[in-house]
């Protein structure tokens, strides 16, 4: 019987409880006047009484009981609640008077969201509540704005609401594009694998030949096997004699220079019929009308070393057209055979240093669905002042200025965020060193969004940097909101 606020927002329910509070008999045909003098002596009998109290505090504050503070200290008489005197040393005594430090009043703030402001605000001249029942005594005049704070905060809310399904529906289009990269990745691997094992099996052949040819060079040189050494004479020729005797091979007429005649003789294009033309024997010698040994070695050697393209007539199996020249050419033959041996390691090198690198990325934690292996092989950058930041997630931070020079902000290190939310925080670290200090690095917030973009780039301290990134992927499912609050 004593619930009436007279400061909040009049509805026909505020109205018709006010009556039946005051236990008035309310005709249907009684006169809008008389009804709002009823409310208005019903209020300020009993709303000083109830003023800033929750529902759920009502209950402790009846009117004819006595009234025992919240904190059990005292009992005092019910007359003395909201009297602007403070008696209770909690202060529950004066919910709705600024009488008590350190009490709190409540703003029902029908429409929008309850709060409790401390009660030193209550008729202070400010508006603190948005339903204006702070300043039911001061001169400053509050509109009830709670209805319209509601309105925008629930659009704001169903707007962020609209973003999160998006995100949800985006990311769950990323999962299933990360499953197929994922396979795409093992089947990258197991390529890479069988590409190791034949460079491998190759390049055992290759050894195997080689420690053939030193055995024999190492019979050669101890001079005790006369039919080996026989063999070796007529097989392979030593390889520190393979540019002189390979000139010789081009040199016809033995006069110790090549001439265009002598290339286009002996020289011919891969794959192509027809021999050189005089030009292309000529370009060959540089331009030059001959050609003596040290200039070769210098030149027109590599080329025919290199093997691509230009061959010699003769190798590579032709039978006998350069008789005892063959030697030689079996000598060229495992010159090149030696930096065929070099690129094959090489491409091994290559290869198994790529199968550790997508072993790594396999590795890597990419959420619990994969979510974020998308992210691996991408970039997203952002210019702030002076610097331009770049993020490679699972790879490396970067920072790099105006006049071009670009520093380490941190390589990926793990996931960061607290054991309820571990993929919130990605960690980057051990960056270029800061001066007069440790390493740089940087943590990477992630947010939800229905884009992915690098939002915002902070160094709050020296060297170290924080960014807000924005991607689907970061978006959760949560209960839907459970809206505002609106206390009748
Ligand atoms: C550069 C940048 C800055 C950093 C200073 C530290 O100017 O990397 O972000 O604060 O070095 O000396």
């Amino acid at each position: 019987m004593l619930q009436v606020d007279i400061d909040s927002t009049r509805t026909f329910e505020a109205v018709s409880l006010a009556i039946e509070c005051c236990q008035c008999t309310v005709h249907s045909d009684m006169h809008l006047y008389t009804i709002l003098v009823a409310i208005f002596w019903c209020g300020s009998v009993d709303s000083r009484k109830i003023r800033g109290i929750s529902s759920s505090y009502k209950r402790f504050y009846r009117e004819k009981k006595s009234y025992l503070c919240l904190d059990g200290s005292k009992i005092i008489p019910f007359e003395q609640v909201n009297d602007d005197y403070c008696d209770c040393e909690d202060g529950s005594d004066e919910p709705g008077t600024s009488a008590c430090p350190g009490g709190r009043f409540y703003c029902t703030n029908l429409g929008f969201r309850p709060r409790y402001i401390p009660s030193s605000r209550v008729n202070d001249g400010i508006c603190d509540c948005c339903d204006a029942s702070d300043e039911y005594n001061s001169h400053t005049r509050c509109q009830n704005s709670c209805r319209n704070l509601g309105q925008r905060e629930r659009a704001a809310v169903e707007g962020q609401m609209r973003n999160l399904d998006e995100g949800l529906r985006l990311k769950q289009q990323l999962i299933e594009e990360g499953v197929l990269l994922w396979r795409e990745k093992q089947a990258q691997l197991r390529d890479l694998q069988q590409v190791a094992e034949d460079l491998q099996i190759r390049l055992e052949g290759h050894r195997r030949r080689t420690q053939g040819a030193d055995r024999l060079k190492e019979l050669q040189a101890g001079d005790n096997d006369a039919q080996t050494l026989t063999k070796w004479k007529s097989g392979i020729t030593q390889k520190n004699n393979t540019v002189s005797s390979v000139f010789q091979v081009l040199d016809s007429n033995k006069d110790g220079s090549l001439t265009a005649d002598e290339i286009q003789a002996k020289v011919f294009i891969q794959d192509q019929e027809q021999g050189l033309s005089q030009d292309e024997a000529m370009a060959l010698l540089g331009g030059r009308h001959q050609m003596n040994l040290a200039l070769f070695q210098l030149t027109l050697w590599d080329s025919l070393r290199a093997g691509d393209r230009l061959k010699i007539k003769g190798a590579h199996g032709t039978q006998g057209s350069l008789g005892g020249e063959e030697t030689h050419i079996k000598a060229v033959d495992r010159e090149w055979e030696a930096s065929d041996m070099k690129k094959l390691e090489d491409a091994y090198d290559t290869v198994n240093m790529e199968i550790s690198d997508l072993q790594r990325k396999l590795t890597t934690d990419y959420g619990a669905d994969r979510e974020f292996l998308f992210l691996n092989s991408q970039c997203y950058q952002l210019k702030v002042y002076e610097y331009t930041y770049t993020l490679c997630p699972f790879s490396e931070v970067t920072q790099k200025s105006t006049t071009g020079t670009e520093v380490s902000l941190g390589r990926w290190g793990m996931w960061s965020g607290k054991p309820d939310s571990q993929y919130s925080h990605m960690m980057y670290e051990n960056g270029e060193p800061c001066w007069q200090g440790g390493a740089r690095s940087t943590v990477v917030t992630l947010t939800c969004g229905t884009e992915t973009t690098l939002q915002s780039v902070k160094e709050p301290s020296k060297c170290q940097y924080i960014m807000d990134f924005q991607t689907p992927v970061a978006c959760q499912p949560m209960p839907k909101q459970q809206g505002i609050h609106s206390e009748l």
